[in-house]
């Protein structure tokens, strides 16, 4: 392979260098894609967008993996006294109107306590189950920067472009582009394997991070990296 690759994506060809460039797979986790997690609760159930990209994960990981790509994992969740768990995000839920259950974040549920750091729920689903040798960042905001060593790793590696994926598309993906284009990060979202609660959000959100000449970056398609990485 090229050291520089170049794909076709929006707003235009990404072009990312095989000796600085990352996998970053964001909160492919129980709680957010299995049944009687913490997204389908919160969500009101359509994990049908979520499932659909663990395969399509999956092929991703295989291609960095062959070709020893670093790959970076994360999964957001909070300590047992959920003493990180910021204010904002733990007192939004129950009273909100049309809210139809009354389940926040560390209360017991089927895959254990929700979004609970050491629960069932809040590991990563067994597809994507990260290797020995893969970086796994804990995270307890949307955000994968805030109040991580993500940033640290990155740096560590010597990552300057990230090929983004993961759920939610709407809330952890998209706000953690936006922070790492913030540090300087090329980052490209690959649609295929990005997806949320809300069909509706999922264009908006990738037009979003692309429009205006990559305002926070790009996005391209899986079969598009696929071909290039093989
Ligand atoms: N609620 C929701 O859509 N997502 C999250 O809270 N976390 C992630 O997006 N991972």
């Amino acid at each position: 392979l090229p050291k520089n690759i170049t794909i076709e994506a929006e707003p235009y060809p990404y072009t990312f260098p095989l000796s600085s460039t990352a996998l970053l797979l964001i909160d492919l986790q129980r709680d957010f894609i299995l049944p009687s997690g913490f997204g389908d609760i919160q969500s009101g159930t359509n994990l049908t967008a979520v499932t659909a990209v663990v395969p399509n994960c999956v092929r991703i990981l295989q291609a960095f993996r062959e070709l020893e790509l670093p790959i970076f994992h994360t999964r957001e969740g909070h300590l047992p006294d959920l003493s990180d768990c910021p204010s904002s995000k733990l007192n939004r839920q129950a009273s909100a109107p049309g809210t139809t259950h009354s389940k926040v974040i560390g209360d017991p549920g089927e895959l254990g306590r929700l979004l609970v750091r050491g629960e069932y729920g809040h590991d990563i689903v067994d597809e994507c189950r990260p290797k020995l040798g893969e970086v796994v960042v804990d995270k307890p905001g949307k955000g994968a920067f805030w109040n991580t060593n993500l940033l640290e790793e990155l740096v560590g590696w010597g990552i300057t472009h990230l090929i983004v994926g993961g759920v939610t598309i709407e809330c952890c993906v998209t706000t953690t582009v936006r922070e790492a284009n913030d540090r300087g990060f090329e980052c490209c979202i690959i649609e295929e394997c990005a997806a949320g609660y809300n069909d509706d959000f999922k264009a908006p959100s990738l037009n979003m991070i692309h429009w205006s000449q990559g305002l926070f970056g790009f996005v391209s398609s899986l079969p598009t990296l696929l071909e290039a990485l093989t």
